[in-house]
C-alpha cells in the first residue's frame, strides 16, 4: 500500500490533478489510506501559508477568496482553495454556488479547489482538513486558503488555527457588537468589512475598530479593512494586510507557536476519532455496560471507568 501511495503523491506532486483529487478523497474517506499518506508526507514536510477564511454565510467569503486568488496568482503563486462544508456530507448545495463564484479559477493548473466535508474521516474535519493542508503543501501549492462557514465551533476552529484568519462581517447582519458576541473578536487577525457598497458599512468599520481599541492586545493588534468582492475593491488593501500579518508572525516566532498549536488540535481531534471508532468496535460492551445502569447494579461512572478502561486495553483502537 505504501509504495502505491508514495506514487500516487510523486504523480500528484508531478501536476496530476486527478491523483492530488482522489489522494483528497482518500483522506476524508479511507482511515487506513489517510494514515499512510501521512506517513508518507513526513518526508516533505510542509511550507506555506495557510490562510482561514470565515464569517457566516453569504457574507462574501467564496467571492472574497476568488478574488484573493487572483490576487496571489498574480504574484506567481501556487493556490489551493478548501472549502469546508459541515452543513451536509454530500458536495452541493452551497457548494454549487462555491464553484460558480470561483469559476474563472477553473482551467488554471497552478489553482487547486476543492471542497470538503468529514465523511468517514473519525476524526471529523478537524483531522482531515490538517492531512489535506499537508498534502496540498507537499505538492506545492505554497498558499492554502481555507473557506469555512462561521457557524459550528469546529468550523471557527479549523479557520482558527490557520497562520492568519481572516474574519469577514458585512454590514447589518454583523455589526461589532454581534461580532463580540458570537465570539468571532477572538479569532480574527484581520478583519474584512465586505459589502461596503452597502450602507452602514462605515459604521460597522468603526465600529470594530473601536471595539479592537479597547482590546488589551499584547502581540498583533487585529486590521479592519473594508472590501467590495464582487467588484474587486479592497482586495490589495487585504492583500496587505495578510502580508503584514505574515510578516509579524515570522517576526514574533508567532509561525511557530500556531503551527504548534494546529499540530495540538490535530493530533488531539485523531485521539477523539480513536475513542469514537474504539466505541464503534465495543458497541456491544458499552450496551451491556449501559443496561446495567439501567437496572440499578452499578451507577455511571462505574460504567463510564469500565468503558474506559475497555477502550485503554483495546490493543488496536483504529479501524
Ligand atoms: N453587494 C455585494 N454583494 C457581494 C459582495 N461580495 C459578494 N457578494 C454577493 O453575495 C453573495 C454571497 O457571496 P458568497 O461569496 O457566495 O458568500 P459566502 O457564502 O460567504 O461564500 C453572492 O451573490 C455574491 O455575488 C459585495 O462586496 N457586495
Ligand atoms: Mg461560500
Amino acid at each position: 500500500v505504501s509504495t502505491e501511495v508514495s506514487a500516487a503523491i510523486d504523480r500528484a506532486q508531478a501536476g496530476h490533478v486527478r491523483e492530488l483529487a482522489r489522494l483528497v478523497t482518500a483522506i476524508e474517506n479511507d482511515p487506513a489510506m489517510a494514515r499512510t499518506i501521512s506517513q508518507e508526507l513526513l518526508q516533505y514536510p510542509g511550507a506555506g501559508h495557510l490562510i482561514g477564511i470565515t464569517g457566516p454565510p453569504g457574507v462574501g467569503k467564496s467571492t472574497t477568496t476568488s478574488a484573493l486568488v487572483s490576487a496571489l496568482r498574480a504574484e506567481g503563486h501556487r493556490v489551493a482553495v478548501l472549502a469546508i462544508d459541515p452543513s451536509s456530507p454530500f458536495s452541493g448545495g452551497a457548494l454549487l454556488g462555491d464553484r460558480v463564484r470561483m469559476q474563472e479559477h477553473a482551467t488554471d493548473a497552478d489553482v487547486f479547489i476543492r471542497s470538503m466535508a468529514a465523511r468517514g474521516h473519525l476524526g471529523g474535519l478537524a483531522a482531515a482538513a490538517p492531512a489535506v493542508v499537508a498534502l496540498l503543501q507537499a505538492c506545492g501549492f505554497d498558499w492554502v486558503l481555507i473557506e469555512t462557514v462561521g457557524v459550528g465551533q469546529s468550523e471557527i476552529d479549523i479557520a482558527s488555527t490557520a497562520d492568519t484568519t481572516v474574519v469577514l462581517l458585512a454590514p447589518g447582519m454583523g455589526d461589532g457588537v454581534q461580532a463580540a458576541k458570537a465570539g468571532i473578536l477572538e479569532i480574527g487577525d484581520v478583519f474584512a468589512v465586505n459589502k461596503a457598497d452597502r450602507d452602514g458599512a462605515d459604521t460597522t468599520v468603526r465600529e470594530l475598530r473601536s471595539m479592537i481599541a479597547l482590546g488589551n492586545w499584547s502581540g498583533w493588534e487585529p486590521t479592519v479593512v473594508s472590501t467590495v468582492a464582487s467588484r474587486g475593491e479592497g482586495i490589495p488593501e487585504l492583500r496587505e494586510a495578510i502580508a503584514a500579518h505574515g510578516a509579524w508572525l515570522m517576526e514574533s516566532g508567532e509561525q511557530q507557536e500556531r503551527r504548534r498549536h494546529r499540530i495540538a488540535e490535530e493530533v488531539r481531534a485523531l485521539v477523539i476519532g480513536q475513542v469514537d471508532g474504539a466505541f464503534l468496535q465495543q458497541n456491544d460492551e458499552f450496551h451491556r455496560l449501559c443496561d446495567q445502569v439501567a437496572a440499578g447494579a452499578i451507577d455511571s461512572y462505574a460504567a463510564a471507568d469500565a468503558m474506559s478502561r475497555r477502550i485503554l486495553q483495546a490493543q488496536t483502537v483504529v479501524e
